[in-house]
């Protein structure tokens, strides 16, 4: 059977599974152009996650206090049909809008991401305004090219060049960066921390923290004053040139390369090489997520226009149109959008009354848990969470629903890298239901019979890829099929690459990325990003391999008096955490590292004890965990 990884991953790799004696077998299928038949280590591991003992197998009522994990058994019957009063007895109270539904990336199943919020439209009920991943680097190529879609990972096949700037695809798009090996090109990373992606590229770029702004910006100017860039692109395709040419005039090479910490003649050469080799840029999701990010990737992007690239860029790829199976066309009256980094404001101040919970465990991953928490058990709201696990999100909940995994159901799934869409067809029947079956059973504990509720999954399926001209006979027999590229054009006012970006100036921001140097309240910045075992909370409690320690600086730990292996408390404004440190050179002092999003009620902490809240409300309150300081001390 053809299977699909759902993970939130660039990769989203073709699969081959069968049950032989009751086991699951999956291995990678070898057909598929971008994932090749190989599988990360996740993915190799999958088998051990769907068979895993922990997974729910009956819904769970609360019994003790909020938060505490006590639970009763409960009949799906009993469970549903208290859910459906619940969602009456909200609406008949509070209105419609007192009903947040809040889903996230879990599982990209089109059917299974979407089907539910087909019952929340129904009802009227607020959404999330999605602000937690890639938001602000999706305002930024909008505001530069229209659009954050760039070019397709196959295209690499004709470039000398790529640059990996603020992600890890060694550990995040091991497809993606296995493909640019396999086509020869030459491989730069720029990254604070000298990460496994920067251990294997050609070049590496150390940069501190929050200052990619000024080092593309003092890149630009070499280019430009060098007379390096594609003077005929530029002329037919860039708006606001000349105006770019004169502000980074005024830009001083030894201020970019103090506040970088890159080397003059090592910037030097990234322009002279990067516009020689003509590079492409893969711009992280990883590094935006913080205060100076928008700004940063407004920046980065500029680069590949300088020499000569349509769309130099790779951060985000939109294939098919999906919007049917989420059916928006079933509301009467626009949805209320809650910014999704504020879920614990709008807890407290009594605006969500109801909350129901899939594909997402945000008492993990959001920032500032002890806040959001604190929201939770003291306020009234009624919590529903949709999961394969007990996850910390669940034991916050009123009623717990087990969910099955994609190996269970039909659907398929689309890519934000590349452009293949993929089919994933049932291999066998475990615990729980899908996020389809679960609406279903909702749909007609709240007498409600209207037929999108009830359509099966091969009915949206089909619909879908023929909206989409693609066919379901032929994704059947192959398991993927590539969606092919129409005729692009930038989206911006002017209808060209905007270095001077009106759409920036709109929202009251500088026409050109402006360097904004970023201090905390505490010594030592917090890096939190992924970790190659997991993907944010998911596979901690059934792989059982995570990495807890604090990675350290030794100069950092010196001036503190802490060893290598050493106890410390991680402190801020937003709470404490204890753990054991490592001291690296990989990452730079004033630097220091935690791993992204493990259970809390597994470890005992997790680094969004420490992150903060604060959002970048110029590029749509995108999340800023990076923009988080802490102090360390031995215990
Ligand atoms: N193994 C694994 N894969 C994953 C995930 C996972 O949890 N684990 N999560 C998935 C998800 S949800 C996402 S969004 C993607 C994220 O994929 P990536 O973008 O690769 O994510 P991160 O590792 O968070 O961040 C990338 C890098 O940004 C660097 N960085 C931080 N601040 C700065 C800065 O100011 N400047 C520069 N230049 N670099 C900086 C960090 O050191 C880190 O190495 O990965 C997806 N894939
Ligand atoms: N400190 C820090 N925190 C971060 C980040 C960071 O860089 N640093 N990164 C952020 C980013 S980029 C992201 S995208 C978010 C992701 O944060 P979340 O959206 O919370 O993602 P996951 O931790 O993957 O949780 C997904 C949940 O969905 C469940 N699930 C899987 N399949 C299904 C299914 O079919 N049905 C249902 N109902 N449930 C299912 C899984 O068991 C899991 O509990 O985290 C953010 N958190
Ligand atoms: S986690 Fe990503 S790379 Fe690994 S198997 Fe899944 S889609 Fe492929
Ligand atoms: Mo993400």
């Amino acid at each position: 059977m053809f299977s699909v990884c759902m993970r939130d991953c660039y990769d989203t790799c073709s699969l081959v599974s069968e049950i032989k004696n009751g086991r699951l077998f999956v291995r990678g299928n070898p057909k598929h152009p971008i994932t090749r038949g190989f599988l990360c280590p996740k993915g190799a591991l999958l088998s051990k996650w769907f068979h895993s003992e922990e997974r729910l197998k009956v819904p769970l009522i609360r019994e003790g206090e909020r938060g505490a994990g006590k639970f009763r058994e409960a009949s799906w019957d009993e469970a549903i049909s208290l859910v459906a009063d619940k969602i009456k007895e909200t609406i008949e109270k509070y209105g419609s809008e007192s009903i947040l539904v809040y889903n996230y990336a879990g599982d990209r199943g089109v059917v299974n991401f979407y089907f539910p919020m087909r019952l929340f439209h129904y009802l009227n009920a607020s959404f999330l305004d999605y602000g937690i991943c890639d938001r602000a680097g999706q305002e930024a190529l909008k505001d530069v090219y229209g659009t954050a879609v760039g070019l397709d990972p196959e295209e690499l096949k004709n470039q000398n060049l790529i640059v990996y700037w603020g992600i890890n695809a060694f550990w995040t798009n091991l497809h993606g960066f296995m493909l640019a090996k396999k086509y020869g090109l030459e491989i730069w990373a720029v990254d604070v921390v000298r990460t496994e992606t920067a251990k294997r590229s050609d070049k590496f770029f150390q940069i501190k923290p929050n200052t990619d702004v000024l080092f593309a910006l003092g890149i630009g100017k070499i280019i430009i004053e060098n007379e390096l860039y594609d003077a005929d692109f530029v002329r037919e395709n860039v708006y606001g040139f000349d105006e770019f040419k004169n502000y980074v005039k005024k830009i001083d090479l030894d201020f970019v390369s103090k506040e970088t910490g890159v080397e003059k003649e090592q910037i030097e050469e990234f322009a002279f090489e990067y516009a020689e080799k003509r590079g492409v840029i893969h711009i992280g999701y990883g590094f935006q997520r913080s205060l100076a990010g928008g700004e940063a990737v407004r920046a980065i992007s500029l680069l590949p226009a300088l020499v000569g690239h349509e769309f130099g860029f790779i951060y985000d790829m939109k294939t098919i149109d999906k919007s049917y199976a989420e059916g928006t066309f079933l509301r009467t009256k626009p949805a209320r959008r809650i910014p999704q980094m504020k879920l614990a404001e709008y807890i407290e101040n009594g605006k969500i009354k109801f909350l129901y919970i899939y594909n997402s465990n945000p008492l993990a991953s959001l920032p500032n848990q002890n806040h959001l928490r604190k929201a939770l058990k003291e306020s009234d709201i009624f919590v529903v969470v949709h999961d394969i696990f007990l996850t910390d999100t669940a034991i916050f909940a009123d009623v717990v629903l087990p969910a099955n995994t994609f190996f269970e159901r039909l659907d398929i799934a689309d890519s934000y890298y590349h452009r293949y869409v993929a089919l994933n067809e049932p291999v066998a029947r475990l615990y729980g239901k899908s996020n389809r079956e679960v609406t279903v059973m909702l749909a007609k504990a709240l007498g409600i019979d209207n037929p999108y509720l009830y359509e099966t999954e091969e009915e949206i399926i089909r619909k879908i890829l023929k909206q989409n001209g693609l066919s379901w006979e032929e994704l059947k027999k192959k398991g993927f099929l590539k969606v092919s590229e129409k005729p692009r054009k930038y989206l911006t006012p002017s209808g060209k690459i905007e270095f001077y970006s009106q759409r920036a100036v709109k929202r009251g921001l500088s026409p050109f990325p402006e360097y904004k140097p970023l201090k905390g309240d505490y010594p030592l910045q917090l890096l939190s990003p992924t970790y190659r075992m997991t993907i944010t909370s998911q596979y901690h409690n059934t792989y059982e391999i995570i990495d807890p320690h604090l990675y350290m600086n030794p100069k950092d730990a010196e001036e503190r008096g802490i060893k290598n292996g050493d106890l410390v408390e991680v402190y801020n404004e937003y709470g404490r955490i204890k753990t054991t440190v490592k001291l690296t050179e990989d990452v730079p002092k004033g630097v220091v590292l935690l791993y992204k999003a493990f259970w809390i009620s597994k470890l005992g902490w997790n680094v969004n004890i420490l992150t903060t809240d604060r959002t970048l409300e110029k590029y749509a309150n995108a999340s800023v965990y990076h923009s988080t300081w802490v102090e360390v001390r031995k215990i």
